[in-house]
């Protein structure tokens, strides 16, 4: 997929960011009222609905700050929101003054609470596709071949509160809203696809656990302390899940590069009322990627939103995510289990090679949200939120989730009718009797809301399957089970698809793992915490534990049992394939010295290809000079750090003699400064290194990256005469994200 440029860029005029073609706003402060601004281009969003059927934009009056005239809530045009009205200019300020009082009023109440779990977060619109594969198994509308259904994704953390940063490491949320015909379907998920708990009743102790100390509220959005670990390694059940955060998993590359999971199994239900039991699939297009450790930590200082803002960044620049949902299926049997793993387990997944994931439909993310309150705040999902085709199962974490979901809307939204606010409208037609309560805003008519009645003529009717109805699947109860609080034995099985995990993870990416373990436990000031942990750990796999143990500076305990005896599933690992490299931000350091020739149609070459090329250099503004059209500069010295790109190039200067050379006073062979390197440039390639990105330059740009200890010779480090031939040769590293034999191990760059 090719981008767009990503600025306008014009040798005469300012360099606004914006849409070429686009006409962008004045800068200053206009003394003349004006229209209301154009809606962006691709940036409509889908079709939103009232609940009366009318669509919501068929009102502008109703859309705030879309006028000309600032007025108060009531519409009364105001002459001045600047000065409070007084007795006289130094008098005191009178109680009279409305504006005054509702201006403040409002701003007092603008903070809602957040979300108890998932309270940061970042959204974007788009369209899901249904390819219609999985017409044979579900009856849902929307996996309907090429039916277009409008989406809303929202992706967070978990622990951290609304202000945390995002590169954080813990498990990602992944929640989409499908506003189908049918009414909305909301999957629900995490970027990993099994749980911490089994059962819902465990989700405020593991909560609790994980969020900061109740006493001094330390550490934020973080699960290296003591109560996480003191939880986990007491509850074993989290141990699958834990070990994932552990793994590169836990920090993402980017939204865009994670996978989603629906994790619990649901049913399906075809045409005929046939049943199958399906675990959902999100697979990115772009490949599943993460961050180094290391990076992750630069990020959350450097930039705190870095997820959020490479989320809004790529979809601004054409790079729409795409996500493919898949379906593992099994047999509906009374068992649900399939090759022995327990299908109502929460903590279990059943290996892609023995149930490979049937591509459904894809996923486009195409518009970032216009207000972040109004639709990524205010958006309210619900795992109970069902279309006909797609019903639950018995797994004891979701029933739990059924009623949590519900329940906390109404306090976090104030009150009952949160599905009337514009982002959880339905795009179904709304018939419902769900009358008053605090913010009612649909118009209900009629005299009578109750069923059944005779005054409204019996409306409205009840819908059968046939009209569309919802119908539960009749499925037999158990008439011998007796009322327990108990769990299945099939639920003790703590130890063995950790190891499976572990055993399909190449070295390197246990390398991460046992860096991550080593990290959190270190965190930890309890040592009964770490040697109990390390128990856990001896359980997974010996290895694991004695590198973990030997880091914490404690001997490694032996296994309690017998090691389970599990095959690797190839599909757990994260390495070895290559990847589209749409959406990769390139970094290429430049100054006035650069051949600004070969500059521009290396960037040119980069956009083509699909990358976000982003130019580096001493100052902002344009370089400029050689008799070249100037370029624009997107960072600079100042503010580049390593981590925002995905592989940094060095612009050489033109050899002495050729054309481009021109009258300058640069010395052959010094790169970007005839004073020597800027320390700043040589930080940003020796940490590219070391997190082992690719590297490229041309012309004198060598000398620049064996200044930084990066010479040409090493891997992944490309030098060449022609920077396209560089551009390419680092264009093919890329794709396999990050240059992985770089370092005989991975301890350098975790
Ligand atoms: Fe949950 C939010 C995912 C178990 C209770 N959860 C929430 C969000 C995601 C998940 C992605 C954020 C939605 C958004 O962006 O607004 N939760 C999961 C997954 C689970 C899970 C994948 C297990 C498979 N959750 C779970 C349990 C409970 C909750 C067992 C309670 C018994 N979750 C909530 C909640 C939240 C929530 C407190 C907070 C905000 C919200 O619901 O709307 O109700």
């Amino acid at each position: 997929m090719a981008l767009p440029p990503h600025e306008t860029e014009s040798a005469d005029g300012p360099h606004i960011p914006g849409r070429p073609g686009q006409e962008v706003p004045q800068l200053e402060e206009p003394t003349t009222p004006r229209e209301p601004l154009p809606p962006k281009q691709d940036q409509s969003g889908p079709e939103v609905y009232s609940p009366t059927g009318a669509p919501a934009d068929a009102d502008p009056e109703v859309r705030a700050q879309s006028g000309a005239y600032l007025t108060t809530a009531q519409g009364l045009r105001l002459p001045d929101t600047d000065h409070s009205l007084k007795a006289g200019e130094r008098g005191p300020v009178l109680l009279q003054d409305h504006h005054l009082r509702e201006k403040i009023t409002h701003f007092d109440h603008e903070r809602i609470p957040e979300r108890v779990v998932h309270a940061r977060g970042a959204a974007a619109h788009g369209v899901f596709r249904g390819y219609g594969t999985a017409s044979a198994v579900t009856k849902a509308a929307f996996l309907g071949k090429d039916i277009e259904t409008p989406v809303f994704v929202r992706f967070s953390t978990v622990l951290g509160s609304r202000g945390s940063a995002d590169t954080v490491r813990d498990t990602r949320g992944f929640a989409t809203k499908f506003s189908t015909t049918q009414g909305t379907f909301d999957l629900v998920g995490n970027n990993i696809p099994v749980f911490f708990i089994q059962d819902a009743v465990k989700f405020p102790d593991i909560i609790h656990a994980g969020k900061p100390h109740p006493d001094r509220e330390i550490p934020q959005a973080q699960s290296a302390h003591d109560t996480f670990w003191d939880f986990v390694s007491l509850h074993t059940e989290a141990t699958h899940h834990t070990l994932w955060n552990m793994s590169d998993r836990g920090i993402p590359r980017s939204y865009r590069m994670m996978e989603g999971f629906g994790i619990h199994t649901f049913r399906l239900v075809n045409e005929q009322g046939g049943t199958t039991l399906v675990k959902f699939h999100w697979k990115p297009r772009a490949g599943v990627h993460s961050l180094m450790w290391e990076e992750a930590q630069i990020a959350g200082g450097v930039d705190p939103d870095f997820h959020r803002r490479d989320l809004a960044d790529a979809i601004e620049a054409g790079a729409y995510p795409e996500w493919e949902l898949g379906i593992q299926t099994f047999p509906d049997t009374p068992e649900q289990t399939f090759e022995g793993i327990d299908l109502l387990d929460p903590t279990k997944i059943v290996p892609e090679e023995w149930a490979p994931v049937q591509p459904v439909g894809l996923m486009t993310l195409t518009a970032n949200p216009s207000n972040y309150f109004a639709e990524t705040e205010q958006v309210a999902f619900h795992p109970g939120h069902l279309v006909p085709g797609i019903d639950i199962t018995d797994d004891p974490l979701l029933a739990g989730r059924l009623f949590s979901y519900l329940d906390t809307q109404i306090s976090r939204l104030g009150g009952p009718n949160f599905a009337q606010l514009p982002i959880n409208r339905t795009h179904a037609p709304v018939n419902d009797m769900l009358r008053d309560g605090m913010h009612q805003t649909a118009l209900h008519t009629g005299v009578a809301p109750y069923h059944p009645n005779s005054l409204d003529g019996g409306c409205p009717f009840q819908a059968g399957a046939g009209a569309g109805g919802y119908v539960e699947v009749p499925l037999a109860m158990n008439p011998q089970a007796a009322k327990v609080r108990a769990a299945p034995a099939s639920f003790d099985d703590h130890t063995s698809q950790p190891r499976r995990f572990w055993l399909s993870l190449t070295p390197i990416e246990r390398e991460h793992v046992i860096a991550a373990y080593t990290f959190e436990l270190s965190k930890c000031y309890e040592n009964t915490i770490k040697e109990r942990n390390l128990r856990v750990l001896a359980d997974i796999d010996p290895e694991l534990c004695s590198q973990v143990a030997a880091g914490l500076g404690l001997p490694a305990p032996e296994p309690s049992a017998p090691l389970a005896q599990v095959d690797p599933s190839p599909a757990l690992s994260q390495l070895g394939a290559s990847w589209p490299v749409d959406g990769r931000v390139l970094g290429i350091i430049a100054d006035e010295n650069s051949d600004l020739a070969a500059l521009a149609r290396l960037r040119g070459t980069a956009l083509e290809n699909g990358m976000v090329p982003l130019v580096v250099a001493p100052h902002g503004g344009e370089l400029a000079g050689g008799g070249a059209a100037p370029v624009v500069v997107q960072r600079t010295f100042a503010n580049a750090r390593s981590v925002e790109f995905d592989a940094l190039l060095v612009s050489g200067v033109p050899a002495e003699g050729d054309d481009a050379y021109g009258a300058r006073d640069v010395k052959a062979g010094q790169g970007l400064s005839s004073e020597g390197t800027d320390p700043r440039v040589l930080l940003l390639l020796s940490e590219a290194y070391r997190h082992s990105k690719a590297l490229g330059a041309w012309g004198g740009g060598g000398d620049v990256l064996s200044a930084a200890g990066c010479p040409e010779g090493l891997p992944g480090i490309v030098v060449d005469d022609d920077p396209g031939t560089v551009l390419a040769r680092v264009t093919d590293l890329l794709a396999t994200h990050r240059v992985w034999d770089r370092f005989p191990t991975a301890a350098f760059h975790s």
